[in-house]
């Protein structure tokens, strides 16, 4: 399969030529600066509203990228795809017009307009050898879709990952000086439901095409880079074992297009194993999140309740493995039967049980590890037994992205494969720039697969057994994120100046609400390999001397108001209480941080919004 996928990537495509300059000629359209295009966590991200009902919101962001790029336009290839939300096939022809006119040579584009964002990240580093110098995403990722829903744009550079900090701030810079749109109006749409290549030449006799698109599969590049990161054939003997079943739930997102492919065809699974796996416009109404609280679908199938407690009538006829992505398929959930894993268990699971993992094996182990300061600190405890390098970065993919280039692009240390992990349900590892859900399921098929590949039918190692395992070696961290949506955002802003004068004010410990409140924080990171700096990352309170702590930080991918993340953790260490509810243990923290940081006062909230 890996093969045929190679080989599919590299297939020359069919070609036309146009030989009508008029096309190709550009029209210069006065615009003016719109204000707030300042691209958040990962990409800008606003109501379908503001990009249909304002006009040149989107050509504005895109000529301000372009602007922002300036020289690396020219002559360049750009790719060009997303999770298939609405407006997603509106903007692509936008796109491919602007970028025509912006001096590009070649534009990629996914066929239907699909492209998952570690596909993006994958065509990006790959094809044809690292031919494009970026990628533009259309996606807003978990945020639902359709015409009161989300869109979202993000520009991913040459290394296949998330724009940095200094891309994305020059981005907003000229979109706050942008005057001109620079667009080949006469060029006709791309017909994206064909595969195919179009060349457009200047003049008649040109010799060399001025400009072409091509319309390229949407998941072979993807596949060639996914899956001979794992033993396919030990996956395909787990797949077909009477005692193993699973259920992948695309929730209506891009992931819809590769699930198929890799799961059935790639692996023999049955196609019932796949539930919402055609990508819609509006997520069939759904928010493609896959957490407790909105793939509750899934959540209830797997033996859960929403609160990820096991549901024991349910459980006993549930499958052995379940798993969800997000619209662009970047994130993923990991279930049990009757058994949530937590993202930040995940990763964890992950460096513990690496030597399942084909693509860390043949590299001989794991070079490094990270996560984002509000994850767990599972992770931590596995590094520290396994003795590998383990980062602490903000939240934001981006800032993993210089810790896997680190030998390849700055000389310094090499720290690939690389394997990191978010609490916001995303994992991934060094094979692309890009979180990546599909991999995340393959790495936990991996570790089944390994676990199983001797025990007799009816004696399955469960995700249960391998995330205790875990839990025995390390202790267990319970975590919860709670989420205020929607909050006021002056009101957010001053609960976190709240937290910022009790981190001034701090003289040392005090009980807050019965907890032993122990020590105080502002996160700070600079990047151990470029340098770059990021202030005002995250509040962090620690109480029992450390073994709980309570984050919060300001979501960077809402698009109304403010969300205020709040996540809880408590490390234990003693065994006999791994069984406890973790609602129940992080009571305490909860009931202390909500006092500290005054949120009634501030947001008018007597509870969060979604706790996950
Ligand atoms: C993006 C970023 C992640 C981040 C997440 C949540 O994910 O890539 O690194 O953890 O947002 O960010 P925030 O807490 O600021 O909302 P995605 O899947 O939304 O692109």
């Amino acid at each position: 399969m890996a093969a045929s996928a190679a080989s599919a990537a590299a297939a020359p495509a069919a070609t036309r030529a146009v030989k009508d300059g008029a096309l190709l000629a550009v029209t210069e359209k006065p615009t003016a600066p719109i204000e707030g295009q300042k691209p958040g966590t990962s990409g800008l991200r606003k109501k379908t509203s503001v990009f249909e009902g304002t006009p040149n919101y989107l050509e504005n962001f895109i000529q301000s990228t372009f602007n922002a790029l300036g020289e690396e336009c020219k002559g360049a290839t750009l790719v060009v795809g997303g999770d298939g939300r609405y407006y997603n096939t509106t903007a692509v022809q936008v796109i491919v017009r602007m970028a025509a006119a912006n001096g590009f040579a070649r534009v990629w584009v996914g066929k239907n307009g699909l492209l998952s964002t570690p596909a993006v990240s994958a065509i990006i580093r790959n094809r044809e050898g690292g031919a494009a110098v970026g990628g533009i995403i259309l996606t807003a990722s978990h945020n639902p879709g359709g015409p009161d829903g989300d869109v979202g744009v993000k520009y991913n550079t040459g290394n296949g990952g998330p724009a940095p900090e200094a891309v994305t701030d020059a981005i907003y810079e000229c979109s706050k000086a942008v005057t001109a749109l620079r667009i080949c109006s006469a060029l006709p749409d791309v017909d994206l439901a064909a595969e195919g290549r179009t060349e457009y030449f200047a003049s008649a006799d040109a010799a060399a095409p001025g400009f072409v698109v091509e319309v390229i599969s949407s998941t072979a590049d993807y596949e060639a880079a996914v899956l001979p990161c794992f033993d396919v054939p030990a996956l395909r003997k787990l797949v077909a074992r009477e005692d193993f079943s699973f259920v992948y739930d695309a929730m209506h997102g891009v992931a819809g297009a590769y699930a198929s492919s890799i799961f059935v065809d790639a692996l023999g699974a049955d196609p019932s194993c796949l539930l919402n796996a055609t990508p819609l416009p509006d997520f069939g109404g759904g928010h493609p999140d896959p957490n407790l609280a909105y793939a509750s679908v899934l959540v209830k199938k797997l033996g859960l309740t929403p609160r990820g407690e096991r549901d024991e009538a349910a459980a006993a006829t549930a499958p052995a493995f379940g798993a969800a992505a997000d619209g662009d398929a970047d994130r993923n959930m990991i279930l049990g039967r009757g058994f949530f894993v937590t993202p930040s268990d995940s990763v964890a699971v992950i460096a513990a049980n690496w030597e399942a993992i084909k693509q860390f094996r043949d590299a001989g182990g794991l070079k490094g590890v990270a996560r984002s300061m509000p994850t767990s600190r599972a992770l931590d405890a596995v590094a520290a037994s396994l003795g590998v390098p383990r980062f602490v970065v903000p939240t934001g993919w981006k800032w993993f992205g210089s810790l896997m280039d680190s030998k390849a692009v700055y000389g310094k240390e090499d720290y690939t494969p690389f394997l990191c992990g978010e609490e916001s349900f995303g994992t991934g590892s060094s094979h692309v720039r890009e979180k990546d859900g599909i991999w995340a399921v393959l790495a936990w098929m991996s570790i089944l697969a390994a676990r199983n590949a001797e025990t007799p039918i009816g004696s399955l190692v469960s995700v249960e057994d391998v995330v205790r395992e875990m839990w025995a070696k390390c202790g267990r961290c319970f975590y919860q994120r709670h989420d205020y949506e929607e909050v006021d955002s002056k009101g957010a802003h001053a609960l976190m100046d709240t937290l910022r004068a009790e981190v001034a004010a701090f003289k040392g410990p005090r009980e807050v609400a019965g907890v032993s409140f122990t020590g105080c924080d502002e996160f700070e990171y600079t990047d151990s390999v470029t340098g770059d700096k990021a202030a005002q990352q995250g509040m962090r309170l620690f109480f029992a001397d450390g073994a709980g702590r309570v984050v919060f930080r300001l979501s960077g991918t809402g698009s109304v108001g403010a969300t205020i993340r709040m996540y809880v953790e408590m490390n234990e260490k003693d065994p006999s209480r791994f069984n406890a509810d973790a609602a129940d243990v992080l009571a305490p923290l909860v009931a202390a941080a909500i006092e500290l940081s005054h949120m009634k006062e501030h947001t008018g909230r007597d509870e969060a919004t979604v706790i996950t």
